[in-house]
């Protein structure tokens, strides 16, 4: 007899498994979990027939009571390790300071590179865990976390060590990037040269000795770095065996994104400047646009990424917060959403592919997680709606009611909704 360990029943399911048909839905349906994994999906109407078939019973059964049930949601790109605030900044540029010229003031990140090279890696985890929790109670079930307000070898280290930890403590999957190559740190000031050789030559060897980041990422712009330094960059991470990826075309246009492209980037991250060549490369590449409204709010940048573009040439588009003391204070993804449709024309349910399937993609964890299919791990949120749209057409409205990671039932998650109606899990029982 098999057993399966968890079973949704009397779902609506919103598998995201398809480019075509929006959502993917499937209308009363039923999902099975067997070893973390889904082990079977389908109409509930064919569960009886299935699990007779397979003698199977299922250990703890959910009636979804028709709520709809979706892919954990994934957030590809965030900065949730860091130390300090920005509250400040947040004053100068309503006063009328740009973004760049707060940087060119020794502001910016910079500021955050100090908070947090005077925070101990224990400081760092709780304010990172803290963030999570916000993430989490959404519907999110994997975030990718990034180094980058270190900027010398140790406080590198001591930042991904942190986003390591977060993903071992807590029970979201925490994918991080090494992003060394973020800006030149006060001590090299106008050197930025020798920074990125002791980038290359020292923390990414010493954050790849102790296996802390699974990407190596870059900002490529003209108060960060330029292409072809990143391209030096970017070949001692493939020599490694590391994915990259880049923050491109976020202020200007450099040319980052194709850069990346030609070397095979998971993804290309932000994007409002970019052109025809650039999304024509990323398009012959596979890389996944990552498409950042918090950041374009935050900073009030009048020029949106070129959607049309993205579209007509069939690249993939991603969405995620970019959370970050400075551009994104923002750690609510479903907020991300509403403003990917809201200010950069996607529709809902591109928006929700953008947070599902192909975040998964920008990751490189396509294979692994992003949709309902067979053989993923059972990563899923359940909401108290039936409305796919509805997770992206309000603000502040929480509908989510529960997530599960591997098919166990995330406790954070539980608690913090637990005012809402829960549905019943029942004890072991022949489904037949
Ligand atoms: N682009 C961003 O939006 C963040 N980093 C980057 O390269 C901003 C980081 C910050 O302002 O602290
Ligand atoms: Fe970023």
């Amino acid at each position: 007899m098999k057993i399966w360990d968890h079973l949704f029943r009397n779902a609506r399911l919103a598998t995201m498994a398809s480019e075509e048909a929006p959502y993917g839905i499937l209308e009363a349906a039923s999902l099975a979990v067997h070893n973390g994994r889904i082990a079977w999906l389908g109409p509930d109407s064919q569960l009886p027939r299935e699990a007779a078939a397979k003698n199977s019973v299922a250990k703890n059964i959910v009636d979804c009571e028709g709520r709809l049930l979706t892919p954990g949601l994934i957030d590809c790109h965030s900065h949730l390790v860091f130390g300090g605030d920005r509250v400040r900044e947040f004053e100068m540029r309503l006063e009328g300071i740009s973004y760049a010229e707060i940087s060119r003031q020794g502001g910016g990140i910079v500021s955050t590179v100090k908070a947090t090279r005077q925070s101990s890696e224990d400081e760092l985890l709780e304010g990172a865990r803290r963030r999570l929790l916000c993430l989490s109670r959404e519907g999110v079930t994997s975030v990718e976390v990034k180094s980058g307000y270190g900027l010398d070898t140790a406080n590198e280290v001591k930042m991904l060590r942190a986003a390591r930890r977060l993903g071992e403590t807590m029970p979201q999957r925490v994918v991080t990037s090494f992003l060394g190559a973020h800006a030149v740190p006060p001590e090299m000031a106008g050197d930025s040269d020798a920074y990125l050789d002791l980038v290359i030559r020292e923390m990414l060897p010493a954050v790849a000795a102790e296996n802390l980041a699974d990407a190596v990422d870059a900002f490529c712009e003209h108060i960060a770095f330029s292409p072809q330094q990143i391209s030096a960059l970017f070949r001692a991470a493939i020599e490694l065996g590391l994915p990259i990826k880049l923050h491109a075309e976020q202020l200007s246009n450099l040319g980052g994104a194709a850069m990346a492209a030609g070397f095979g980037a998971l993804s290309a991250d932000h994007l409002e400047y970019l052109d025809e060549a650039g999304v024509r490369a990323m398009a012959a590449a596979g890389t996944v646009a990552v498409l950042l409204p918090g950041a374009y709010y935050f900073l009030r940048e009048t020029q949106g990424p070129p959607v049309d573009l993205l579209r007509r040439h069939g690249v993939p588009i991603a969405v995620a917060t970019d959370c970050n003391p400075g551009s994104s204070p923002m750690a609510s993804l479903l907020l991300a959403l509403n403003m990917s449709c809201i200010l950069f024309g996607l529709t809902p349910s591109e928006a929700l592919a953008g947070a599902t399937r192909n975040a998964a993609r920008a990751l490189g964890l396509g294979d692994e997680i992003g949709t309902l299919e067979v053989g993923k791990r059972a990563d899923l949120a359940l909401w108290d709606t039936d409305q796919p749209a509805a997770l992206v057409a309000t603000l502040g409205v929480n509908h989510c009611l529960r997530t599960y990671i591997d098919g166990q039932p995330v406790e954070s998650t539980l608690e913090a909704n637990a005012a809402s109606s829960k549905p019943e899990s029942t004890t072991p029982e022949s489904i037949t």
